[in-house]
């Protein structure tokens, strides 16, 4: 078993800089080296950039109604899906190191021609299942679902390759805690599977994590973890775009980390919106690799 990883170093979908310098800051957190030590063979496949430069007087101008850095993000994700492609093709385990969330397009893109069924958990503050009439921003970060479920702007849709490429059936998401009125449309319309912050703290992360195997694991041939460290509450993970207040504990994240180990059914994982320009002294990035190492099989103490 081999992980490549893929660095997604992509600023686009959303407004705050920083954010392309999250695999960076993933590495010198020791990202490479703590996977290692688990007995895998790591290949850092360097970093992904759109050729489009960053221009900082004019990141993610527009109103709402457009999407934002459009041309960059299109370009950026046709070679994220290529690399990520060609990772599994070669047999390996690709984790995906962002960058922000818009990357998922190109992940999800790359990963799709190798499943029939592919299931996605959505480890996340948000639903990022807006399109351009219902986002509240025109950040393609919050889009990246629904355009993977076929919904949206057609080339995005069809970037890579045509057509959807995931089912919304074959969706949970985990941590919602600030859904847009569109996105709750789109879920209780196509009824996915959907986990709240109010629901976690009901149930525990335990019985939301083997709900939400059970609802995937026989009808899915292959399982997408998108993890936004959003997920969790900023007093965890300060460094990152859009925090949102009453998320998910480190603790909490990493027994759902070894549940999703323990099964063997990911096959592939996105880790996103680690800014470090936001960071406090690169503890995000810290955190979130305790969080690769536990979902490749470090045992908690
Ligand atoms: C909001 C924020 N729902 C939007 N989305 C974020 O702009 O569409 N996604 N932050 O991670
Ligand atoms: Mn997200
Ligand atoms: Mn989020
Ligand atoms: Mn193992």
């Amino acid at each position: 078993n081999r992980v490549d990883i893929i660095g997604a170093a992509t600023t686009f979908g959303q407004p705050r800089l920083g954010v392309d310098l999250g695999p960076d800051a993933l590495r010198y957190a020791n990202l490479i080296n703590e996977i290692e030590k688990l007995n895998i063979e790591v290949n850092d496949k360097g970093n992904i950039y759109s050729d489009i430069k960053v221009n900082v007087a004019e990141h993610s101008q527009g109103d709402a109604n457009t999407l934002k850095n459009y041309d960059q993000v299109m370009d950026f994700n046709e070679k994220l899906a290529k690399s990520v492609d060609e990772s599994i093709q070669q047999g390996s385990f690709p984790l995906i190191i962002g960058g922000d969330h818009s990357l998922a397009i190109g992940s999800l893109a790359g990963i799709s021609s190798h499943y029939e069924n592919l299931g996605v958990i959505w480890y996340d503050a948000h639903g990022d299942l807006n399109n351009s009439d219902t986002s509240p921003s025109g950040n393609i970060h919050g889009m990246p679902l629904a355009i993977s479920c076929g919904v949206g702007d057609e080339k995005l849709v069809n970037l890579y390759k045509d057509g959807p490429k995931v089912k919304p059936e074959n969706i949970v998401l985990i941590g919602m805690r600030d859904l847009d009125e569109g996105e709750k449309e789109y879920i209780s319309e196509n009824d996915i599977l959907t986990f709240t912050m109010t629901d976690i703290k009901e149930k525990g992360i335990s019985a939301v994590m083997r709900e939400s195997l059970e609802h995937l694991q026989d009808k899915t041939d292959g399982i997408h973890l998108s993890l936004d460290v959003d997920a969790l509450d900023p007093m965890e993970t300060p460094g990152t775009g859009t925090p949102v207040d009453g998320g998910l504990s480190l603790s909490e994240t990493l027994s759902a980390m070894t549940q999703l180990h323990d099964s063997n059914k990911i096959t592939s994982m996105d880790l996103v919106e680690v800014n470090p320009l936001l960071d406090d002294k690169n503890k995000t990035a810290q955190k979130a690799v305790s969080i690769a190492s536990a979902f490749f099989g470090k045992k908690q103490k």
